[in-house]
């Protein structure tokens, strides 16, 4: 078996007779590179959108799979085929999915040694800029998914400075070095790049999965952790150069594998933190230099096929049974809880200190989007909200009694929400529906929406950071003749506008390495 568990399962199943069904006298394979490869990839192995192949959809039914294909998949860019494909058609290309692929796949170390990448050395380049800005902390990145390119803004001047194109389809929030200097990028189809922003220079880039879910980088500055839908694997990069450590094939006693839903660092533990979308567990892997608390419960190295411990006992893991799968998480600003939700909206509350839930039913029906999850201090107490993509609200929970306090009514289900130390206002979108040009303010002292502004009617609006300062808020006019949007985040007036190609999220340095309350992290 491969080290990443996919190859003697796909070679067996290659060998397998596919049935044929009725359904299959439609040309699926065609209508498959007419209307999905450029999505999920000429083979199936996922770019834009997830891999189509039959270990990725183990959680989705075949009937429910003809349901996305007509309808399309909230909360994603998945489109509605119904009024393009016949239901035949769409049966067809259920069935063609779960077929196995054709080839090989295999993503193991040998692979992702070959597809690495030293653009420039770091001990080669400058530690000082190439540009002139009076504070380097503020600057910020936007990712323009329109053209797939990046805009490096000066969040004093308001300006950009420099755009270089980016890998294909980045997703998820860019991950700074500690001190701001380098930037990390995950790309959906597995491509991992560090640039440094001081040089404005591609530093390395390496494929790391063929289906990423994102990338984790440790608070000391070391290592790189990335996430891979497929294989279902999490490895372990060295920050420097981005050359592989160790790769670990993700599966449970039983030899079951599975996904991984996302990977973040939880800095005072010395460690990542990985929610598994097959198997109800979360993995807890350390990095620091001195055995973790407890060492003997963790799980050393260990050899795949025979499930014996191996002799080196680097980056052990720590297996915490869950109640459900995790489709994502978030953490408490101690990083003592992770607060975490499955896909159908259950919510659990895991203790990172006792290693289990405590809170088994946490009431997120909404499929909350918990990554955009930020923390304030309301009469005296700290709550979380998180949008939902499900329903018309935010929910607010007390995350001492773990309580919802309040929804907060909205125009549609968000996606995207921030605020900052130094604003009274969270910022949250209207992603989905017919009022997705709105942007709400709630003021955080009362939990009531203030202003609703439309900065660009019919056109999607999403996705606020804030200065270093809190000063400003920019907003992401998502649309290809786009812009960035600069409002007073006092007064909630516009300032200016930027324009760009479909912008998407935007990252402010001080923000993301001091880990803001009002940010994701
Ligand atoms: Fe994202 C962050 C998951 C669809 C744009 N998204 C994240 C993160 C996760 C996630 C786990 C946190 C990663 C991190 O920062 O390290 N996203 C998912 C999904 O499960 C979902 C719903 C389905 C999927 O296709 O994977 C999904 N996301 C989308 C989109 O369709 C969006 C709108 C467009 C796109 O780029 O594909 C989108 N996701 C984003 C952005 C962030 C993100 C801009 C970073 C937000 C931030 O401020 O940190």
């Amino acid at each position: 078996m491969s080290p990443t568990g996919v190859t003697l399962k796909s070679a067996l199943l290659c060998l397998m007779p596919v049935l044929f069904t009725p359904a299959m006298a439609a040309d699926a394979p065609a209508l498959y590179q007419q209307h999905c490869a450029v999505c999920h990839n000429a083979q199936r192995l996922g770019g834009m959108g997830p891999a189509l192949l039959p270990g990725n959809l183990k959680r989705l039914r075949k009937k429910a799979a003809v349901k996305v294909i007509s309808d399309g998949r909230v909360a994603t860019q998945m489109p509605a085929f119904a009024k393009t494909l016949s239901a035949p058609e769409i049966q067809a290309l259920a069935e063609y999915i779960y077929t196995p692929a054709s080839d090989n796949i295999v993503w193991g170390l040998d692979e992702i040694n070959a597809s690495h990448i030293q653009h420039h050395l770091e001990a080669e380049l400058s530690d000082e800029p190439v540009f002139e800005v009076n504070d380097l902390l503020n600057l910020f990145l936007v990712v323009e998914l329109g053209d797939h390119h990046v805009t490096l803004l000066d969040g004093d001047r308001l300006e950009p400075i420099h755009r270089f194109k980016s890998r294909f389809a980045l997703h998820g929030g860019p991950k700074y070095s500690n001190r701001g200097r380098f930037v990390y990028f995950a790309s959906r189809d597995g491509w991992i790049s560090k640039y440094d922003i001081y040089n404005l220079k591609l530093i390395a880039e390496i494929r790391a999965g063929i289906n990423t879910r994102n990338l984790a980088v440790s608070h000391d500055g070391r290592y790189v952790m990335v996430a891979n839908y497929l294989p279902h694997s999490l490895v372990l990069l060295d920050a420097v150069d981005l050359k592989p450590i160790k790769l670990y094939d993700v599966r449970n006693n039983a030899g079951q594998t599975s996904r991984i839903s996302a990977v973040y660092t939880a800095p005072p533990r010395n460690s990542f933190i990985a929610a598994l979308k097959d198997i109800p567990e979360v993995w807890q892997i350390h990095y620091g230099d001195s055995p973790p608390v407890g060492f003997g419960q963790w799980m050393h190295d260990y050899n795949p096929e025979s499930g014996e411990k191996a002799e080196t006992e680097t980056f052990p893991v720590r297996r915490i049974p869950v109640d459900d799968y995790l489709d994502d998480f978030f953490f408490d600003q101690e990083y003592v809880s992770i607060i975490g939700a499955s896909r159908e909206g259950k919510g659990q509350v895991v203790d990172l200190d006792v290693g289990r839930v405590i809170v088994p039913d946490l009431a997120l029906p909404g499929m909350p989007h918990l990554g955009s999850g930020i923390t304030w201090e309301y009469q005296g107490r700290t709550v979380l909200a998180t949008p939902n993509l499900r329903a018309n609200n935010v929910s607010v929970i007390d995350m001492e009694s773990w309580e919802t306090i309040k929804h907060i009514e909205t125009l549609g289900p968000g996606f995207f929400m921030r605020s900052h130390e130094n604003t009274p206002y969270a910022w949250v979108d209207v992603f989905f529906g017919p009022d997705k040009d709105a942007m709400h303010v709630i003021d955080k002292r009362s939990l009531e929406i203030v202003k609703t502004l439309r900065p660009a009617p019919g056109k999607t609006a999403a996705h606020i950071e804030f200065t270093r300062d809190g000063r400003y808020a920019l907003l992401s006019i998502w649309d290809p003749d786009g812009a960035v949007i600069v409002y007073d985040a006092a007064t909630l007036e516009e300032v200016k506008r930027l324009p760009m190609n479909k912008p998407s999220g935007k990252y402010n340095v001080y923000n993301k390495i001091t880990r803001s309350a009002g940010t994701s992290h």
